[in-house]
């Protein structure tokens, strides 16, 4: 079995201090720092919005942070501007290993969001990960990161969709938690069989 660490937005703005502060966000660096050498091959993926995008509530009049609208593909949280191309709080926490085999972005499209690593929120869009995995054998996905009840969460449960043996491990992840949305993405993601590993 040929399996690989999948690092989800280990970046500036989802951890303390930044535009979309995920807490505990920079918990997630030393684990996973010490994970990385267990794997046959390492992807970190990297949020990476053009300013004015779609899913920043700045860019709708009258709406707040955290609200949601709906888009042709479905509802939308909108959340502060974060992730920018080229900025600080884009840019992977400096102490985050990086030497991993490849960096897939997302979010770049304006006018759909991407938390998923593999399709963006339109369901249809691929990232070109899948194609990256098959073509390198990878049968077998271990996640960790930010946030465990967006990104984490869809990237696996697009994996599993996909067959992918699929293990999160929570150690290793952090969370927004609104609304109720981490005990929701815990069972979604159990009910389509992803293994949730080091659960506190
Ligand atoms: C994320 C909200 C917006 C995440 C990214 O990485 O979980 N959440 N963009
Ligand atoms: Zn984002």
């Amino acid at each position: 079995m040929t399996e690989a660490l999948i690092v989800v937005d280990v970046q500036n703005d989802f951890c303390p201090g930044g535009a979309l502060a995920v807490p505990g966000g920079d918990e997630v660096v030393a684990p996973i720092n010490a994970m990385m050498d267990r794997f046959d091959a390492v992807i970190l993926t990297q949020d990476w919005h053009p300013a004015g995008h779609s899913s920043f509530a700045s860019s709708h009049p009258g709406k707040n942070p955290f609200e949601s609208i709906e888009m042709p593909y479905g509802t939308q949280v909108l959340w502060p501007d974060h992730c920018v191309q080229g900025t600080t709080g884009a840019d992977f926490h400096a102490d985050l290993r990086t030497d991993g085999d490849l960096i897939i972005r997302k979010g770049f499209r304006p006018d759909v969001d991407s938390y998923s690593g593999f399709f963006e929120n339109d369901q249809a869009t691929p990232t070109g990960l899948e194609g990256y995995l098959r073509s390198r054998g990878i049968t077998a996905l271990t996640l960790a990161g930010l946030a465990t009840d967006f990104c984490v969460a869809y990237t696996a449960l697009d994996a599993a969709r996909l067959g992918f043996a699929v293990t999160v491990d929570l150690a290793a992840c952090r969370a927004i938690d609104m609304d109720g949305s981490l005990a929701a993405a815990l069972t979604h993601m159990e009910s389509r069989g992803v293994k949730l590993q080091s659960r506190v």
